[in-house]
């Protein structure tokens, strides 16, 4: 049984059959608040109606928005208006990748873009680095058959800055679902039109919708770690095995990026996130 919506405790069962729960006392006391994507034990009390008895542990958990079991997160990104920061983007995919999540990274907004070879740049960056990359315009329904015919598994959460996209591309996605949408303020910044976090059900998988700006933590990484969050620095082999791809001599990720074979803002993203979080460097 796995828990829908937070506010109003409502879980679903294999058979897609919701109860509106409550929650059995101890509960509060040994886990604090439930989350949306527990799994949870209950017991049926009334039709439509339950108790929780026990929420099961948790393989991971967001914190904002608050989402549990998480398997993989849509990053939502603008190639239009609101335009998004590569660098945040770069520190998000570095924080799911330590976190363990699948990432699927969709531009959205493509139809507005001004510079078609923009999208091309990131396109084939992001592909590199080895994650799905998709290309949207989601009111012209474009792209959406793509997203939707990959098969997933699990819990997976739409997460970027408020006003990118991402609960009209849930209602493109999810069948027979409406997700509240607003259009952007004058200034062009999105309005959290989204207040709180829900679960759909797909083919195989579920997805939750999720309010404007989204907080992952993680503790503080290693080099190691760091380097091993851009994935496609891998593909060289520099002439010290411990090379920091900064000013070390024989450094091919430094060579590669001089070629135009890695993308620049990826490599500044990585010595910029190495020196902000890794004492020692
Ligand atoms: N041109 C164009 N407009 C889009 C696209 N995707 C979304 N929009 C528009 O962008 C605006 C904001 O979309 P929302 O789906 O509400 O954005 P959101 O990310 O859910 O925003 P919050 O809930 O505030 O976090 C709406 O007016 C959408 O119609 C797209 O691919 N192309
Ligand atoms: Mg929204
Ligand atoms: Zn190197």
């Amino acid at each position: 049984m796995t828990l829908l919506e937070a506010n109003r405790p409502t879980v679903e069962t294999g058979d897609g059959t919701r109860y509106l729960c409550y929650l059995k006392g101890r509960i509060k006391r040994d886990v604090g608040r439930i989350m949306v994507g527990d799994h949870v034990v209950f017991e049926a009390t009334d039709p439509g109606e339950g108790r929780i008895e026990e929420v099961l542990a948790r393989t991971n958990q967001l914190i904002r928005p608050a989402v549990a079991n998480v398997e993989g997160l849509f990053v939502i990104f603008s190639v239009a208006e609101p335009l998004a920061s590569l660098e945040l983007l770069d520190k998000r995919l570095v924080v799911a990748r330590l976190m363990g999540l699948q990432v699927e990274l969709v531009l959205s907004k493509v139809d507005r873009v001004d510079r078609e070879s923009s999208v091309v740049l990131m396109e084939k960056a992001y592909r590199t680095a080895g994650y799905p990359v998709w290309r949207v315009a989601t009111p012209l329904g474009q792209g959406i058959d793509a997203i939707v015919s990959k098969a997933r598994v699990g819990i997976w959460v739409m997460t970027g800055d408020s006003g990118v996209g991402k609960s009209t591309l849930l209602n493109a996605i999810v069948p027979f679902q409406s997700a509240q949408t607003q259009e952007l303020s004058r200034i062009g910044r999105g309005q959290q039109t989204t207040r709180w976090v829900h679960l759909y059900r797909l083919k195989g998988y579920w997805l939750a919708d999720t309010p404007g700006y989204t907080a992952l933590d993680v503790t503080m990484p290693s080099v190691r770690h760091i380097q091993w969050a851009f994935p496609e620095f891998t593909a060289f082999t520099c002439r010290f095995a411990n090379c920091l791809h900064g000013q070390e001599p024989g450094c091919e990720v430094v060579k590669a990026r001089d070629r135009n074979e890695l993308a620049a803002w990826r490599y500044d993203h990585y010595r910029k996130l190495l020196s902000q979080w890794v004492k020692t460097y």
